[in-house]
C-alpha cells in the first residue's frame, strides 16, 4: 500500500493504491489449489475515514493467473474527523474466507494526520467511546483480540444470543449518533434498548470476519441527560462481537417559542383574556411563557413576547372561563413558523376535536366539551406541538372520564375513560396490571387507573390515578364459593371471602388447628403455587371465580421436591425418607379441599 501524499488533514481528500502481485512460487510445489492466484482484499480503514472513490471495494477479488502478474487497486477518501492513528491495514482470505470469516494480515498503512488549525476550534461536538468488554452489565466471554479497539471484544463465535449494557452520560437529552464496533461471520440483527425502553431492532451488515475485520455501523438513539444504560442485545442471525460503541453528536436545542399567531371562533371573545402559552421540557410539568390579556377579535391576532428559554413542548391552555375555541394556531420563533408533532386535550365536542387548532385550516375549530360527562372549563383544554428534531420526551396522558358514572361487573355496567394530552401511543393499567391500549378505554371493573403514552423514541411519565368507583347497587359478584369436598378439616379448613380489594377476586385463607411439628414448616400447594410457611395461610388471593384445590402438608425445612417414590424394600437412603411429610393426624399426612364458585 501507498498513498499519494506524506501528510493529510482533516477533509483532505486522498488516495492510496493497493498493489498485488502473484509471486513465483512454483519451484515450490507445497500449495494446495485453494491458494492459487485467485484472492479477496479487506482494507480495514481507522476510525473517521470515509471512501469517496477509487476501484477498491470491501472483498473486492480477483484472479492473477502467471507469476509476476499484478493487480492494483486506488482507494480514495477523507478523514472526516481526526482520529487518534490513521492506519490503514490490508488483509488478504480467499473465496473461502467469505464464508469462514478468516483472513490473513498482509501490511499496514500510517497516513499522518496533521492538525488542521482552522478547524480545531471549531469541531467541540461530545464523544464517548466505550470497550464492550469493559462493561459490567453483559454476557458471553471477553474474547482477545490483537486486532481489536483495547484488545478485546465480547461475545463468542457460535451464540448469537450475547448482551452488552453500555454506561453512557450525555449533557443533555437528545438525538446522538451511537457507532457499534462489531465482528460477525453472518448479518446479526440486534436489539437496542435506552433504559429498558425505546426498543429498536437493527439489521446490521454483516463485517464478513469473525477475526480481524470490524464493521462500523452507527444509528440514532435518543438520551435523557445524564447517565443511561443503552442495551445492545443479540437477538438473531449471525452472531455478533461487540468490540467497543462511540456516542458522538449533540443535543439539538428546541427553538424558543417567543410569537404566536391565532384565530379565535365569531362568539365568546372574553374567554381568550387570560389564556396562556406555555412550555415543557417533560412533557408532564408546565411553564408560563406569556399570558394573553386582550379579548379575542374573531380574525387572525398575534401576539410576539419575549421568552430565552427553549421548551420541546409548547401550548395554549384556555383561560379559566374558555374551552379551546380555536380555530387555529401557530407557533414561531421570529419569523419562523415551528413544526412539531401536534397533542391536545379531550374530551371535545363531536367532530370539533384539538386537531383542528392545529389543521391549518381556518374554517375547521376547535371545541372543548362544555355539557355533560367530562365538561371542563380553563387550561385542561389545551393543544400545542412537541418540536419537530428536539423533542425527546413524550406528553404524559391526564385520564378523564367521558362516559358513564360508576361500574359494576355482574351487569356490565361500564365507563368510558379518555387519555387527554397524549403523544403517541396510550397504555392502560389497573391497580398497576396491563388493562388496556388506546386513546380510551372502556371498562366494568372498579379501581384505580392509570395510564402512559411512548412512541418508538420516548415514554412518557405516569398519568394521575384515576378511580373507578364499584356502584352502590351492585350486588357484587353473583357467584359464591362453596367447599366441594375436604378430608381431616382439623389439618386443613378453608375459608373463602371476597377480596374487597379487587372486585371478582377471593381471599383463601386456613383455619385448622393442628400445630406445626418442629422441624417442619407448612407446605400449601394453591393451584399450581408451593408456598412454604411456618403460619396458617392467610388471605391468600384467588383471582377470579374459577375451580380450585388447596393441598396442605407439614415438609421438612428445606425439603426440596415432594416428587420422589416412596421407600423401595431395601431401603430409604438416598430416596426418600420417611419423615419428609409429617404425620398430623393418624392415618393422615395431609389435608386436600377442594371448591367452586356457582
Ligand atoms: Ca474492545
Ligand atoms: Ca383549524
Amino acid at each position: 500500500m501507498a498513498a499519494d501524499r506524506p501528510v493529510v488533514t482533516v477533509d483532505e481528500e486522498f488516495s492510496i493504491d493497493i498493489q498485488c502481485t502473484l509471486r513465483d512460487l512454483s519451484a515450490l510445489r507445497m500449495f494446495p489449489v485453494s491458494l492459487d492466484g485467485e484472492f479477496v482484499l479487506k482494507v480495514v480503514f481507522p476510525d473517521g475515514f470515509v471512501q469517496t472513490a477509487g476501484n477498491y471495494y470491501p472483498m473486492v477479488s480477483a484472479r492473477l493467473l502467471r507469476p509476476g502478474e499484478k493487480v492494483t487497486y486506488r482507494l480514495t477518501g477523507k478523514f472526516i474527523s481526526r482520529p487518534p492513528s490513521g492506519k490503514f491495514t490490508l488483509l488478504r482470505g480467499t473465496r473461502h474466507s467469505l464464508e469462514m470469516g478468516r483472513f490473513l494480515y498482509r501490511g499496514e498503512l500510517v497516513v499522518p494526520i496533521a492538525e488542521n488549525a482552522a478547524r480545531s476550534g471549531a469541531t467541540n461536538a461530545f464523544s464517548q467511546c466505550l470497550e464492550a468488554e469493559s462493561m459490567s452489565g453483559a454476557n458471553g466471554p471477553v474474547t482477545g483480540d490483537a486486532n481489536a479497539s483495547n484488545g478485546q471484544t465480547r461475545g463468542a463465535e457460535n451464540q448469537y444470543n450475547h448482551f452488552v449494557d453500555y454506561l453512557v452520560n450525555v449533557p443533555a437529552a437528545g438525538s446522538y449518533q451511537l457507532t457499534l464496533r462489531y465482528y460477525s461471520s453472518a448479518a446479526p440483527v440486534v436489539s437496542v434498548t435506552v433504559n429498558g425502553g425505546n426498543a429498536q431492532s437493527i439489521s446490521l451488515p454483516n463485517s464478513g470476519a469473525w477475526n480481524i475485520v470490524y464493521a462500523d455501523y452507527t444509528f440514532p438513539v435518543i438520551l435523557n441527560a445524564g447517565a443511561s444504560t443503552v442495551k445492545i442485545a443479540g437477538t438473531g442471525g449471525g452472531s455478533c462481537r461487540q468490540d467497543k460503541v462511540c456516542v458522538t453528536g449533540g443535543a439539538q436545542p428546541c427553538s424558543v417559542v417567543n410569537k404566536v399567531r391565532l384565530h379565535w371562533r365569531t362568539a365568546d371573545f372574553s374567554r381568550l383574556n387570560g389564556a396562556k402559552i406555555q412550555g415543557s421540557n417533560d412533557g408532564a410539568s408546565w411553564t408560563d411563557i406569556f399570558t394573553i390579556g386582550v379579548n379575542a377579535t374573531g380574525s387572525w391576532q398575534e401576539f410576539t413576547f419575549p421568552n430565552a428559554t427553549s421548551y420541546q413542548h409548547v401550548r395554549y391552555a384556555a383561560s379559566p372561563i374558555g374551552y379551546g375555541e380555536l380555530r387555529e394556531i401557530e407557533f414561531y420563533n421570529g419569523t419562523t413558523k415551528l413544526s412539531g408533532t401536534p397533542f391536545g386535550s379531550d374530551p371535545n365536542v363531536a367532530a370539533m376535536g384539538w386537531q383542528f387548532a392545529i389543521d391549518g385550516i381556518v374554517n375547521e375549530s376547535w371545541h372543548g366539551k362544555y355539557q355533560g360527562v367530562g365538561a371542563h372549563a380553563g387550561p385542561s383544554n389545551f393543544a400545542g406541538i412537541s418540536i419537530t428534531g428536539c423533542a425527546t420526551t413524550c406528553i404524559t396522558p391526564a385520564i378523564v372520564q367521558t362516559a358513564g358514572t360508576n361500574v359494576c361487573p355482574v351487569t356490565n355496567q361500564q365507563v368510558t375513560l379518555a387519555a387527554s394530552g397524549y403523544t403517541g401511543n396510550v397504555s392502560w393499567l389497573l391497580n398497576g396490571s396491563p388493562a388496556g391500549s388506546g386513546a380510551s378505554l372502556t371498562t366494568a371493573n372498579a379501581g384505580t387507573y392509570t395510564a402512559t403514552s411512548s412512541n418508538g423514541t420516548c415514554t412518557s411519565g405516569q398519568s394521575n390515578a384515576f378511580v373507578v368507583a364499584l356502584a352502590a347497587n351492585c350486588a357484587g359478584p353473583a357467584l359464591a364459593p362453596k367447599i366441594s369436598s375436604s378430608g381431616f378439616p382439623e389439618i386443613l379448613n378453608l375459608s373463602i371471602v371476597a377480596d374487597p380489594a379487587n372486585p371478582g377476586g377471593w381471599l383463601l385463607s386456613d383455619v385448622g388447628t393442628v400445630s406445626l411439628p418442629a422441624g417442619y414448616e407448612w407446605s400449601y400447594f394453591i393451584g399450581s403455587k408451593w408456598l412454604r410457611t411456618t403460619a396458617n395461610l392467610t388471605n391468600e388471593p384467588w383471582q377470579a371465580s374459577v375451580p380450585g384445590r388447596v393441598v396442605k402438608m407439614a415438609t421438612k425445612i428445606g425439603l426440596d421436591t415432594l416428587n420422589r417414590w416412596p421407600c423401595p424394600p431395601e431401603g430409604c437412603t438416598y430416596y426418600y425418607q420417611n419423615d419428609a411429610v409429617a404425620q398430623l393426624a393418624p392415618g393422615a399426612r395431609g389435608g386436600l379441599t377442594t371448591f367452586i364458585f356457582n
